[in-house]
């Protein structure tokens, strides 16, 4: 009786409108996949990243608790506790029951992070189970839950003294699994990519991620240097090949920007920008004006000291970019976001504030450091020398497809169908894996190409000797859509490109060779969502002459509670797809109506990147340390 006193006119509206949160969630987070799960953490981390930035808040915890609800802590001012002048509730309750509310109370504030949509703590409120917020402000502990998606369950309490130091804001959520129906599962590596990223891009904040669920575990992300230490950390497994890493930063009209470089003995390059936290995937102003300061700066020097003599000898953007780990992050006001998945940065007049910050940097530092100036310009010119060389090959392999028109490959056991939307091809490991794939597929929509063992490093060749390789070869005429600067989406020959490879660590190694192979030269069809991971069953449970195949342990233990308790099974850890007969395959693996696919996000190619790097790089180490730690697995991988 006492709750419904409470509700008046405006309550009703408040809560329609966290119902349309509800309702279409995936227009508010994204999705309700995992993705759209985890987005919930980073709507909350950012407010208090916000407070971080406006300079009043050095820690925050974030910890995933035994429930899998998640608790975010930090050290700031505390949402402010007083009565909202339009809602006549507290603010704590208005930022969470009035969409769009956060962050646009008290003022002041220098809103530079943002989620997806920017949307923020009520959607998250919406979005979850119950939701529990506590303020330590002034000696007091305030408190308010809200519960079933966002309905307060009492108004704003002071429940308890503290302090009088003690500041900040404590929120702990349960999202809801009606909503999210996939998983309401956290991924510990997920959380923990993205919060070490934060902590790069903004040093000296100190962010503690804890996992209090069977595997505990604590790790504190704080980074004096900032991104000069996020691109150690990425050439930490390559050869840099100058001491320094270079940075730069600079402030116009509010408009911070910030360079940390480095080249590595490698023939990619590894150029992440974001804009106000945000991975701008798609690039943008800031990395345009940067690249073209770049080229110029680094041409410049070089015909001033005679090393390039004509205009036809001038180096390219590409031959200044390979194997250059670089980090560009913009603090902007007001940022425009455009691109397919608005993480391209629009604003023009960033364009010409970058390109001056880093050209005055980077022609000082070429002047003060001759030695590095020469070994950078050396490895360009290298670069500019091979771009010649493959493009004779690609001429080369051009000339020989014009010959030989319609020349797929021959292992590849093509679909009838010729419609790419309805087409998918399985890349399989092997011949024996791939004759059961053949045997198993619905040959009308489903395409086969079996790999013969690991393809290529393409972290260590340059194109010329990647475009040499058979099974790479075979790979780029299958898909259709060339390479390079002749790439063309529209000639994709299949929709769905499913990486199937064993359920063992072997399988994990050449699933990230093919991704890191996508990731480099195919990235429009990894952020198009064109490339899928199949998911063999890991466990076969046999009893009588039945077998069944689950897909993970869940469902293991779900299949198990089926069985009558004296029912005799065995379990068999799967170790190859070659182990199953074709219909098992086809059932388990490769139906539509009974597969579990993955479908790949750019982030999962660059985790992809990271683990290849561990495992492919030229530091025995960092692969000894992996392989200890993925011991139980790593019976068939050959060091
Ligand atoms: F919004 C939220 F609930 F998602 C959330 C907000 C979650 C977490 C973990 C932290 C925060 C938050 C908000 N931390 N710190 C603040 N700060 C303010 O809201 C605040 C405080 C004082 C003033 C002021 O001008 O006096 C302004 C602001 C924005």
């Amino acid at each position: 009786m006492e709750k419904e006193q409470h509700y008046n006119d405006s309550d009703i509206q408040v809560l329609e409108g966290l119902e349309a949160v509800r309702k279409r969630p995936g227009m508010y987070i994204g999705a309700t996949s995992a993705r759209g799960l985890h987005h919930l953490v980073w709507e909350i981390v950012d407010n208090a990243i916000d407070e971080a930035l406006a300079g009043f808040c050095d820690d925050i915890e974030i910890i995933i608790n035994k429930d899998n609800s998640i608790t975010v802590k930090d050290d700031g001012r505390g949402i402010p506790t007083g009565v909202h002048s339009k809602t006549k509730k507290s603010t704590v309750e208005t930022v969470y029951t009035v969409l769009h509310a956060g962050g646009k109370f008290g003022g002041g504030g220098y809103k530079v992070s943002g989620g997806l949509h920017g949307v923020g703590a009520s959607v998250v409120n919406a979005l979850s189970s119950w939701l529990e917020v506590k303020v330590y402000q002034n000696g007091s502990v305030h408190y308010i839950r809200f519960e079933n998606g966002g309905k307060p369950v009492d108004e704003l309490k002071i429940i308890d003294t503290c302090s009088l130091d003690r500041t900040g804001t404590t929120v702990t959520f349960k999202p809801d699994p009606t909503i999210f129906t996939e998983t309401t599962e956290f991924e510990y590596d997920i959380l923990r990519t993205r919060i070490r990223e934060l902590a790069f891009l903004n040093k000296k904040l100190r962010i503690i991620l804890m996992d209090d669920r069977d595997e505990p575990k604590k790790e504190t992300f704080f980074y004096e240097g900032g991104i000069t230490e996020y691109v150690e950390m990425i050439n930490k497994n390559k050869n840099a090949i100058h001491e320094h890493i270079v940075y730069f930063n600079g402030e116009e009209d509010d408009i911070s920007i910030e360079i940390a470089m480095q080249y590595n003995s490698g023939y990619t390059s590894n150029l992440y920008s974001f804009t106000n936290n945000i991975n701008t995937y798609e690039g943008g102003t800031h990395e345009e004006g940067v690249r073209r300061a770049l080229t110029r700066v680094i041409n410049n020097y070089a015909k001033k000291a005679n090393i390039i003599k004509t205009n036809d000898d001038a180096l390219s953007g590409d031959d200044v970019k390979e194997g250059l780990t670089m980090i560009i992050s913009c603090k902007h006001p007001n940022p425009q976001f455009e691109g397919q998945t608005k993480t391209k940065l629009g604003n023009s007049e960033v364009r010409k504030i970058a390109d001056s910050i880093f050209s005055e940097g980077f022609e000082r530092f070429l002047m003060e450091n001759p030695n590095e100036a020469k070994i950078i310009i050396e490895k360009c010119m290298t670069a500019a020398r091979a771009r010649v060389a493959a493009k004779k090959a690609r001429e080369l392999t051009r000339r020989k497809t014009a010959l030989e028109i319609s020349s797929l490959p021959g292992k590849l056991a093509d679909c009838s169908s010729k419609d790419a939307s309805i087409s998918e091809v399985f890349i399989v490991e092997g011949d024996s894996a791939g004759g059961s794939a053949i045997g198993g597929r619905d040959s009308r929509t489903q395409a086969i190409l079996p790999l013969r063992g690991k393809i290529l490093n393409v972290e260590k060749a340059r194109l010329d000797r990647i475009l040499g390789n058979e099974e790479i070869r075979s790979l780029i005429t299958a898909l259709g859509t060339g390479i390079g600067e002749e790439f063309d989406i529209t000639k994709l020959r299949y929709h769905k490109v499913i990486i199937m490879t064993d359920a063992d660590v072997d399988g994990a190694h050449i699933r990230t060779l093919l991704l890191t192979f996508f990731y480099r030269f195919f990235k429009p069809l990894v952020e198009g969502g064109y490339i899928y991971i199949a998911q063999p069953p890991l466990y076969g449970i046999k009893h009588g002459k039945t077998i069944k195949y689950v897909l993970n342990d869940q469902k293991k233990d779900e299949y198990l509670a089926t069985l009558n308790e004296n029912t005799k099974y065995e379990i068999s850890r799967n170790k190859g797809l070659g182990e199953m007969n074709a219909s098992e395959l086809a059932e388990t693996t490769m139906d539509p109506a009974n597969r579990y696919l993955l479908r790949v996000s750019v982030d999962d190619a660059i985790r992809a990147d990271d683990v290849f790097q561990t495992l492919m790089g030229e530091d025995v180490e960092p692969r000894r340390q992996f392989i200890e730690t993925n011991a139980t697995y790593v019976k068939n991988l050959d060091i």
